[in-house]
């Protein structure tokens, strides 16, 4: 048995495979295989009972002095693969820093969106408030308290989408209007602005879905001059101080009188255009003295009050305010389009 030439070997052989090692995993592995429990320089302690007892405290200090050389030579390994792996970690996680940023793209308010608001604000200035109702109603809130009769063609499954004998999709915002009058007493200044369905083909003109505000003023005295000096300022509010408005005498079942509205056309201011039909005239609006079977059917004493209502398509406005031809756009979503606004 000769311990200090096993102790020369294992030098030889842990110098060698130190030299081998790429990583860290394996140079744990090295570290046990020499220095552990039961490593080699530990077998080498564990023989010493078998040799001389002069020979003992040799190999003891040889043993003692390689323990110390492999130490250190671990610790410089691992040191030096810290490093290359500090390094390549580094390389893989470099940032260009003058890399332009990724866009953060913002959504946009619907031209709907956009002419509702502005819309309500004008309102708001003029003391009204807004006032909302279910989109589902009842054919008496849709049609009946608004002096259609049973028979009339707007009540026909070919104008109104029905869900089932009773229910309905509102076909306009009124009977926001009959509630309101039923909930509450004159004075009354409300506009109801909102979605509604007809039984429509989709064309660029027409869509089964469209979009509504009415308003409703009620209180004593209320006078058909009332209404044509709101719907000036209205006019005035959205198209400018320039355009004149003219009143046509129309129908409706729940006003009475009844008119349509025009304004003098925002292209060719009146000379006539292929926008204005060459009339010189847009129709933007219906309206009239709420009819007293309507007063009456909600509650209010048609005697001692009279009111004024009117209806405006946004669908309309939004595409004559936005220079648009197709109501189809307002319907599809197209990113290219709603960033425009
Ligand atoms: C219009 C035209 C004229 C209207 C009437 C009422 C109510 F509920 F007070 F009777 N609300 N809206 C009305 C009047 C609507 O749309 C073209």
């Amino acid at each position: 048995m000769d311990l200090l030439n096993d102790l020369k070997k294992i030098e030889k052989k842990a110098e060698k495979e130190l030299k081998e090692v790429a990583d860290l995993d394996k140079l744990e592995e090295i570290r046990i295989k020499y220095l552990g429990k039961k490593g080699k320089i530990q077998s080498v302690f564990s023989q010493m009972g078998k040799i001389n007892a002069e020979q003992r405290p040799v190999v003891g200090k040889e043993a003692n002095i390689l323990k110390g050389k492999i130490e250190n030579w671990l610790g410089k390994h691992k040191e030096k693969l810290e490093k290359k792996a500090a390094e390549a970690r580094f390389k893989e996680e470099k940032i260009d820093v003058t890399l332009p940023g990724a866009e953060v793209k913002s959504g946009r308010e619907h031209p709907l969106t956009l002419i509702t608001e502005e819309l309500e604000e004008v309102f708001i200035g003029l003391g009204f408030t807004i006032a909302e109702g279910p989109e589902v109603e009842s054919e008496y809130y849709n049609f009946e308290a608004l002096n259609i009769p049973e028979h009339h063609p707007a009540r026909d499954l070919q104008d109104t989408l029905y869900i089932d004998d009773n229910y309905l999709l509102r076909t306009h915002t009124s009977p926001v209007q009959v509630r309101t009058m039923q909930s509450q007493e004159p004075p009354v200044r409300i506009i109801a602005p909102g979605r509604v369905y007809r039984s429509d083909e989709l064309d660029a003109s027409h869509s089964p879905i469209f979009h509504q505000a009415e308003g409703l003023v009620v209180d004593e005295d209320i006078s058909f001059s009332d209404l044509k000096g709101t719907i000036e300022l209205i006019v005035e509010a959205l198209f400018g101080k320039n355009r004149e408005v003219r009143f046509r005498p129309s129908y409706f079942p729940f006003t009475e009188p009844s008119a349509e509205v025009d304004v003098s056309c925002i292209v060719c201011g009146g000379e006539g255009c292929p926008l204005c039909s060459r009339t010189g005239w847009l129709e933007i609006m219906g309206a009239g003295m709420v009819h007293p079977n309507v007063l009456e059917m909600s509650g209010y004493d048609k005697d001692k009050y009279s009111g004024f209502a009117f209806g405006i398509g946004l669908d309309r406005l939004a595409l004559l305010k936005y220079g648009i031809d197709d109501i189809r756009v307002l319907y599809e979503n197209d990113q290219r389009f709603l960033h425009q606004f």
